[in-house]
């Protein structure tokens, strides 16, 4: 057999390098097919776990088995960084944002540092023995990690890592090199449930799967609108939730070892003001928001969030801003979601500004979405 181009050893070496002052944890995870984790993926996905994203089993068959990442794969070299911050000062009337978006996208941080390695593993074997992956990929990013030891995966159905907590990023470099793998932790979360007991929706089952059309950090993340029978659970949060992350002893054991390279960004992409969100504009949303995770949904998404959010806040001094966005935002959905809003507050200005509103509002759904907030301020409990 040839000898490796660059030893196990050297490649652990390269990854704690490349990671400069962040804090990371790095192990080998074989690269064959894994059927079990195919199998569970088939199941949550025939369960409806996750039409939001239309995963099926041909997506099940791919993530499972890494010779879809790089032809003839061996080992994968699975990374975890750590990303968890001490919460910025919200101001009152603020959105409550995931703190795995307050910095500069991580996919950027990732890849470069993953495409740093891979870079000098190719060099040294003068061909291209590796492929990278983070997000980017249908791979099933937790199950390696977790076969790999860098952690075991929670009942929030999150790769804990020991040593960093649940709130890092996972990414993996893929390579046709036999590299020794090591061994998974034996360990689960035991009795513990506080994930489980305080997820507001319901989504954690307890038994380490999710429903994540219940989740609200997949409700603020849909393009298609947040359920009405979630609206008033997402609470302040406007991206992404560290609700279940944030109970998770091995997290708050391992504190807030923030990696360098995930400071918050800006207060304006962390703790953004609400009537500011409600009235965002392209331009602030590619200054503020295009260069964060939030980027990808675009800023009529933000836009609704905002108003969701700012009808859980339950402040009848946002009412005339959420009457001018019912008059003026050019998007049904952010309309509708206003109206929401405004029915869940019920001031008699909101129950004017709808009825004005439904006399000139010409797309049904937001006909609709009027409606209904009209009956919730007329309703029974009232
Ligand atoms: C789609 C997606 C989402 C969806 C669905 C989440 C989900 N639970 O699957 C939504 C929008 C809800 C989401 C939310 C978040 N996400 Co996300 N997401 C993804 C993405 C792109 C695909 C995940 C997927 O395929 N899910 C389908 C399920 C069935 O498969 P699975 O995640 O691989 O997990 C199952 C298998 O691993 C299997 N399994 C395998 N072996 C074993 C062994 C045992 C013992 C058990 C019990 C189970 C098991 O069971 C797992 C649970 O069902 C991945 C990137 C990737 N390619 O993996 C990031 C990823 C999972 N997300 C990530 C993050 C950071 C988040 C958030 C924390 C962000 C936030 N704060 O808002 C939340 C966490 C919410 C939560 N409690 O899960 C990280 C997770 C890091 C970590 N520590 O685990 C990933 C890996 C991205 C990355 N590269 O870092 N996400």
């Amino acid at each position: 057999m040839l000898p490796l181009p660059c030893s196990k050893g050297e490649i652990l070496a390269m990854v704690r390098d490349a990671a400069g002052d962040d804090a990371i944890a790095v192990r080998i995870a074989s690269a064959t097919a894994d059927a079990r984790t195919r199998d569970r993926m088939r199941s949550a996905f025939s369960r409806g776990d996750f039409s939001s994203w239309r995963y099926d089993d041909e997506r099940a068959r791919c993530a499972s088995d890494p010779s879809h990442v790089l032809e003839g794969a061996r080992s994968i070299v699975c990374v975890a960084v750590a990303y968890a911050t001490p919460q910025p000062t919200r101001a009152p009337l603020s959105g409550r944002v995931s703190s795995y978006a307050w910095s500069t996208d991580y996919h950027a941080r990732m890849q470069a540092l993953l495409r740093e390695i891979s870079a000098r593993i190719d060099a040294r074997a003068g061909a291209r023995v590796t492929a990278i992956a983070c997000d980017t990929k249908p791979l099933a990013e937790r199950a390696f990690a977790a076969r790999s030891g860098l952690g075991w995966i929670g009942k929030h159905t999150n790769l804990i890592a020991p040593s960093l907590g649940s709130c890092v990023f996972l990414g993996e470099i893929v390579t046709v090199l036999p590299l020794e793998p090591d061994a998974p932790l034996r360990k689960t979360c035991g009795g513990c449930r506080r994930c489980v007991d305080v997820c507001p929706t319901g989504a954690l089952r307890g038994d380490y799967t999710i429903d994540a059309t219940r989740c609200i950090a997949d409700a603020t993340q849909r393009v298609d609108g947040i359920p009405r029978a979630l609206r008033a659970l997402v609470g302040e949060w406007v991206w992404g939730c560290d609700i279940c992350q944030d109970v998770c002893p091995p997290s708050l054991r391992a504190g807030k070892a923030a990696s360098a390279s995930f400071a918050p960004s800006s207060a304006r992409a962390s703790t953004p003001d609400l009537l500011w969100l409600l009235r965002l504009r392209s331009s602030d949303f590619r200054r503020v928001f295009k260069p964060t995770a939030m980027g990808w949904r675009g800023a009529a998404v933000l836009r609704r969030n905002a108003a969701v959010a700012l009808g859980n806040a339950l402040d009848r001094s946002t009412v005339p801003a959420l009457i001018e966005a019912l008059e003026v935002d050019p998007h049904p959905m952010v309309r509708g979601h206003v109206a929401w809003a405004l029915g869940r507050i019920a001031s008699p200005a909101a129950d004017v500004g709808l009825r004005r509103r439904l006399a000139s509002e010409d797309d049904a759904s937001v006909r609709d979405e009027i409606e209904c907030a009209l009956r919730d301020i007329a309703g029974p409990q009232r």
